[in-house]
């Protein structure tokens, strides 16, 4: 049984950072290493142990370091190579691990090994990225890319075409291509040497792609036929035990693979004790929930959609890997509006999302700024925006003739930009993030919600937060223990226990802004150990306030 094997990966949390929005340490408005060294104290006192950084590396910010010109130096704007050195010795002193994410699905444009490759047809490097003819002056195929219009761009100098799923200014790379692989690996290296403790790998099912590179069917649902030609192609199994072998056989490192496209059935590519490539994935199922299937449009969120994703993961899972569980990342909108409420019930919708996260069988995820309870950034204005797939959504919308209007209601849903904000630490100007022009703007309700005056209160989300972590930690059962879900239809409540051997919990959350009663079982023996409500009455008061979540054990 899997369960039984310990690893410090399953105990800890991942918090994760995004340098450009964290914290500004020289005033040009841009996040940036040193601030993210000046901040450590504040994420171990949180209970922080691991880190995630979203990309570091050097990169002409087309897609904000996703789109990587040289995977073994750091993005001018963070800082240099000894602010890296630096920023990973004080987070040895402090124990705590760092994880990197490497973009390994496609480069920058800019990448040198890109500049050579569409040079002309016969350089060293064309085959590191992935060319074709057009089709009647066409591109090669109906593929587009996840931001809007055709997945192939022209290449003048050698007259045919380049892949790139994502922006034109990120070209694929050729995994096909073993040089690349070496190369690839040799990053790997070059970071776990410097002492860094994983790799979380972007779009990592998208290194493969199907052979002959056929047509999508787009028929009804576009979007998920879309995901299914790109995703777990049938080299990745491959390439990931490759990759295995070749480096992470080697160090104690933790990997999580972005699995977009990757459903349950789909997990013993990546995940195989007898031949193991990664060590977990992070899947998209739960962020379609709330997405019309067709549209993509936001749609309203259904619970017991949730608790079959769940289920269906913890039994895929048992006995070949571990499960990752997040609610935000720098690519959604805020948790607390998507899935609660930013308004009147917003602390304890926070408090109760965080009781979700650090009660699963999953390693739990959190995005810098859930710990206080941030929530969406109103944009009045188009140009407000600065997330390429925001700027690339409103020429569409333009050339279909929408309004500005119907663009802003879309975006103040689903932006990424939601998540992008600057962090906020306390009520200085630009929420104390920067002495400069932030890069994007910061939320006006930085009065209200901040680092500083989260902190200086016992009951804010920050200390349920702390509270959290700890008591995860302090509990093999929420770890290790088996999961069981008590009724998966109820449209508002999740209920569910966690045990192992003899100890249990049961954990109830009201997901909703009504109120629901539930009865616990006379013959058990309940005792309450968190609530996200400073009143709790009767410790096995049934009656279930907006938003409230109780977690108990029992015997
Ligand atoms: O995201 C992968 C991904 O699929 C998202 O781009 C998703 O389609 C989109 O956010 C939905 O709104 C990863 C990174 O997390 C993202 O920031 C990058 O833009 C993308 O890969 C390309 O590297
Ligand atoms: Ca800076």
């Amino acid at each position: 049984m899997s369960h039984l094997i310990k690893t410090w990966w399953k105990e800890t949390f991942i918090y994760q950072i995004y340098p450009r929005s964290f914290k500004d340490s020289n005033g040009d408005g841009i996040g940036d290493l040193r601030g993210i060294t000046q901040s450590l104290d504040y994420l171990k006192n949180l209970g922080v142990e691991t880190l995630w950084l979203s990309p570091i590396y050097k990169s002409p910010n087309d897609d904000n370091g996703y789109d990587v010109s040289d995977y073994c130096d750091i993005m001018e704007d963070f800082g240099t190579m000894a602010d890296f050195e630096e920023m990973l010795a004080e987070m040895k002193k402090k124990d705590l691990k760092l994880i990197l994410d490497l973009v390994f699905n496609h480069s920058s444009d800019e990448h040198p090994w890109f500049v050579e490759a569409r040079s002309s047809r016969n350089n060293r490097y064309r085959d590191y990225y992935i060319w074709s003819e057009g089709k009647d002056g066409n591109p090669p195929n109906n593929w587009v890319s996840f931001f809007e219009g055709s997945a192939w761009e022209y290449n003048p100098a050698t007259e045919d075409y380049y892949l790139h799923l994502f922006t034109k200014k990120q070209p694929d790379l050729n995994w096909e291509n073993p040089k690349v692989r070496q190369e690839l690996y040799q990053v790997m290296r070059f970071w776990l040497d410097k002492g860094v403790n994983g790799f979380r790998f972007d779009v990592i099912p998208l290194i493969s792609k199907k052979a002959g590179l056929p047509d999508i069917e787009y028929g009804d649902l576009p979007f998920l036929n879309m995901i299914k030609m790109y995703a777990n192609g049938p080299k990745v199994q491959e390439f990931v035990q490759e990759m295995h072998k070749e480096v992470l056989q080697h160090y104690d490192c933790y990997t999580v693979g972005e699995g977009i496209g990757v459903f349950p059935e789909d997990a013993h590519l990546y995940m195989n004790p007898e031949n193991p490539g990664l060590d977990t994935v992070y899947y998209f199922d739960h962020m379609f929930i709330d997405r019309d299937p067709l549209t993509f449009l936001p749609t309203q969120f259904h619970l017991p959609t949730l608790k079959k994703i769940l289920n269906d993961w913890d039994k895929t899972l048992d006995g070949i890997g571990w499960n990752t569980f997040y609610l935000g990342n720098h690519d959604q909108p805020r948790l607390v509006s998507r899935f609660g409420n930013d308004k009147e019930y917003r602390e304890v919708a926070a408090k109760l999302f965080a009781t979700l996260l650090f009660t699963l069988k999953a390693i739990p995820f959190v995005y810098q700024g859930d710990e206080l309870g941030m929530s969406n950034t109103p944009f009045y204005s188009p140009d407000e925006f600065n997330d390429v797939q925001a700027r690339n959504q409103y020429a569409i919308f333009k050339s279909k003739g929408s309004t500005d209007e119907d663009y802003l209601r879309l975006q103040n849903q689903i932006s990424r930009d939601h998540a992008r904000t600057p962090f906020l630490w306390n009520t200085q100007a630009n929420a104390g993030f920067t002495q400069g022009k932030p890069w994007l703007k910061v939320n006006p309700n930085y009065t209200e919600i901040n680092a500083q005056k989260a902190q200086a209160d016992p009951n804010s989300v920050w200390h349920y937060y702390q509270k959290m972590i700890q008591f995860r930690k302090e509990n093999d059962v929420l770890m290790y223990g088996d999961f069981k879900d008590i009724d998966s239809q109820h449209p508002q409540l999740f209920v569910y226990e966690r045990s192992l051997e003899d100890q249990k919990m049961l954990i109830i959350l009201n997901i909703s802004a009504e109120i629901h009663s539930f009865t616990l079982k006379p013959e058990n023996n309940y005792t309450l150990l968190i609530s996200n409500y400073l009143e709790v009455g009767e410790s096995n008061a049934q009656t279930l306030r907006p938003y409230e979540a109780r977690v108990y054990r029992w015997v």
